[in-house]
């Protein structure tokens, strides 16, 4: 309540009062004037209903009653001093003294302009004893003076309580406009020092690389998923790549572009909030299991074009605040350069390149060759993944149906990979019919996305199944040796009845 202190300081306050002038009445019965001018027994009396009183008041759930509960105290304390008044003798000193104590109180623990309000009771319990005593003259000239003092001294409290709870009111509110600036300042000092480490990562790695830390920079920005959305040539379709927080099975297939925000915020070039995801008429449906609530889609800008879009998403809709959506434009930004410098190095490659890559590709398949597949394993870190990939019983194919027919086995093997496959791994043409797919930082994963591979190739050609064998490359391990790894369990999945897959686990004894 402004203004006021709370009725729980109040009445306990008033209790302490009435304790401590109980206490003050009791110790100097015995100096009073001997009866019948003063009661001593009966002071005593007095005093010690004061102190219960006072000791019971302390303890009343004042906190449960409105502001002017602590009022009701005033008629009992006046009857007190009255009875008080008329025991002690009307001793002139001692007379308005509980009086100025009541009205402090009131000024101290109520508005101003409480004190005019009890003027009438104060009078009455003032006068009633020296009208008893038949001291009327005397009464009246007391009262006349008593009673103004009295409002004074509690409109001047009650004054100067106002004015410093205003100035302490003040003083909070300053302070809490304090920390709330600091801890902005903070926040966005945060931010910046994320997308400045996100900037030195592009100065130092590969785009692929660059794309990678992003990613994860958006999560360092505090927030719980991230993907990029990379469009094709005519932006008909696009694929999600470098997931992090989201399901990998988005990455598995291509997504028109009437699907979800990303389109939308490509065309706009501009970003797009979705503080309230779920409710999204473009929500993704398996982004929304994955427990997104809030999500910021923002361009990512390569010269003239907007060749992807960099979602970032929280599962709080509270997390995306001005400063976090800001940083997720830096950190778009540093990826629209990292893919212009891609672009830049491709075009000085890619003279050089096209001679190179001609002897890469396969051309029955449209994906690498052996030479390709030689390529992947040399580039594999640890945490990624090797597939070997055969076609089961292939000979009875080209036997039965004829050699033509094993080729078109092949080349809708060789699309089906491409389809499949996220954008960061990579699918060659390792023999025959034989294939090697690197899947990159997948470990835990390798076999439930080979698994994929395989129970998507047999949706597609029932009567053609396919055997995986799946390895994990590990650090200190040559990429010889995971091949051959991976080769060994793919011997295990034809021995054991081919249409599966085997993954290499390292108590494997090989071969
Ligand atoms: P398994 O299930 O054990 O893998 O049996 P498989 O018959 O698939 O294996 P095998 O290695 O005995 O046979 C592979 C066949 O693939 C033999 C070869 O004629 C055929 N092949 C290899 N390259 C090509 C090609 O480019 N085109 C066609 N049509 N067939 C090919
Ligand atoms: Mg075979
Ligand atoms: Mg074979």
């Amino acid at each position: 309540m402004d203004g006021s202190i709370s009725p729980r300081i109040a009445g306990r306050l008033a209790g302490a009062l009435f304790v401590s002038c109980g206490a003050l009445v009791g110790m100097t019965a015995p100096v009073m004037p001997a009866p019948p001018a003063a009661n001593r027994p009966a002071l005593v009396a007095l005093a010690l209903v004061a102190v219960t009183a006072g000791a019971i008041i302390w303890e009343l759930p004042w906190d449960r009653w409105s502001q002017g509960a602590t009022l009701w105290l005033v008629p009992p304390a006046f009857v007190l001093m009255a009875l008080h008044n008329y025991y002690s003798g009307i001793e002139g000193f001692r007379y308005p003294v509980f009086f100025f104590v009541t009205f402090a109180w009131m000024g101290a623990s109520h508005p101003p302009r409480t004190s005019l309000k009890f003027l009438p009771l104060a009078g009455a319990a003032y006068l009633v004893p020296l009208l008893v005593a038949n001291r009327s003259a005397e009464a009246l000239s007391s009262a006349l003076f008593t009673l103004p003092v009295c409002v004074l001294v509690g409109e001047a409290v009650a004054w100067m309580a106002r004015r410093l709870r205003q100035t302490l009111t003040a003083l909070d509110l300053a302070n809490q406009a304090l920390e709330v600036a600091r801890a902005e300042s903070q926040h966005r000092a945060d931010l910046l020092a994320t997308v400045a480490r996100a900037g030195g990562a592009i100065a130092s790695l590969q785009s692929e690389q660059v794309l990678g830390a992003v990613v994860d920079s958006v999560l360092d920005l505090g927030l719980d998923a991230a993907a990029f959305c990379f469009f094709d040539g005519q932006a008909a379709t696009y694929r999600v790549g470098h997931l992090r927080g989201l399901p990998e099975a988005l990455a598995l297939r291509s997504f028109p572009a009437t699907e979800g925000l990303a389109p939308r915020c490509r065309a706009e070039g501009r970003t797009i909030i979705a503080e309230d995801y779920p409710a999204h008429a473009l929500a993704i449906p398996a982004i929304v299991e994955a427990g997104v609530r809030a999500a910021v889609l923002t361009p990512v800008r390569l010269e003239d074009t907007i060749p992807a879009v960099l979602i970032a998403a929280a599962t709080q809709p509270t997390a995306l605040r001005g400063n976090t959506v800001e940083s997720v434009e830096l950190l778009a930004a540093q990826a629209g350069r990292a893919l212009a410098n891609a672009q830049t190095h491709e075009h000085q490659r890619r003279t050089s390149q096209a001679l190179a890559e001609a002897t890469l590709r396969d051309d029955l398949t449209g994906i690498g060759n052996r030479r390709h597949a030689g390529a992947l394993l040399e580039s594999l870190l640890p945490g990624d993944a090797v597939a070997l990939l055969d076609i089961d019983h292939f000979k009875a194919v080209n036997d039965r149906d004829g050699h033509a027919a094993g080729d078109a086995v092949l080349e809708a093997m060789g699309s089906y990979l491409r389809e499949q496959l996220r954008y960061e791994d990579s699918a060659a043409r390792y023999g025959g019919e034989e294939f090697l797919v690197l899947l990159r930082q997948v470990s835990d994963r390798a076999f439930e996305t080979a698994q994929r591979l395989v129970e998507g190739w047999r949706l597609l050609q029932p009567a053609v199944t396919i055997s995986v064998g799946v390895a994990v490359h590990r650090a200190q391990e040559s990429s010889a040796a995971t091949l051959g790894h991976a080769d060994s369990a793919l011997y295990a999945a034809k021995r054991t009845g081919r249409d599966r897959v085997c993954e290499y686990a390292l108590e494997d004894v090989p071969g």
